[in-house]
């Protein structure tokens, strides 16, 4: 097993403050912004970005969550097919700018499912993807929007994010299995 860190906490930090402004100037300010994190780490993140947003913009910022599991009823199944277990959104999403928001961007299938789970709940004008890493690998026509790092990996690689609000440490690892 081996492991080599692509980013420490500074570089989180920056890569994070780097995404805030990216996303106000993109949406000409927040005031139609709603952040969505995706299930543990994106959540994380979300809220890291919105304390950003805020102490530039000086304006509050909707954040809200999306629990989506791969859920297979099925076990003869090949497919992982990743399905909306739960949802908080403290706001309506109607006509809103939606960012999704997720630590690592692998094969989309994710992304794909938590926009399904967007349209059922309502109808925003626009979504658009925020990443802490995309690793590569896309299994569908899914692009991020605001990038922390690009790190090309392979289907034998992981990437291990940490986060102090659950792990005590930042940190961003590639580790080869
Ligand atoms: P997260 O809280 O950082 O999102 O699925 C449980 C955790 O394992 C999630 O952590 C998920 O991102 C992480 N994980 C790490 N590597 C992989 C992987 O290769 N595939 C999937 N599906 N989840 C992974
Ligand atoms: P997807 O393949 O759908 O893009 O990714 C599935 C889920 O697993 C997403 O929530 C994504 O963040 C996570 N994921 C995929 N690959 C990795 C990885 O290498 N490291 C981590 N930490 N999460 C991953
Ligand atoms: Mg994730």
């Amino acid at each position: 097993l081996e492991e080599k860190e692509i980013l420490d906490e500074k570089a989180i930090g920056r890569a994070l403050t780097r995404l805030a402004h990216e996303i106000i100037e993109r949406n000409e300010g927040v005031d139609a912004v709603v952040l969505v994190g995706i299930k543990t780490r994106g959540i994380y993140l979300a809220n890291r970005l919105a304390e950003r947003i805020e102490a530039i913009e000086k304006k509050k910022v909707a954040v809200g969550e999306l629990d989506i599991t791969l859920y297979r009823d099925d076990l003869k199944q090949k497919t992982d097919d990743p399905k909306l277990i739960d949802s908080i959104l403290p706001v309506s999403i109607e006509s809103k700018s939606v960012i999704l928001i997720d630590d690592v961007l692998y094969t989309g299938r994710t992304i794909r499912a938590a926009m399904d789970a967007l349209m059922d709940i309502g109808r925003p004008q626009r979504i658009q993807l925020a990443v802490l890493i995309d690793r590569g690998h896309r299994e569908l026509p899914i692009r991020p929007d605001y990038i922390g790092k690009n790190v090309p990996t392979s289907k034998e690689e992981e990437i291990a994010v940490q986060l102090n609000e659950i792990d005590g440490t930042d940190t961003v690892m590639i580790r080869t299995k």
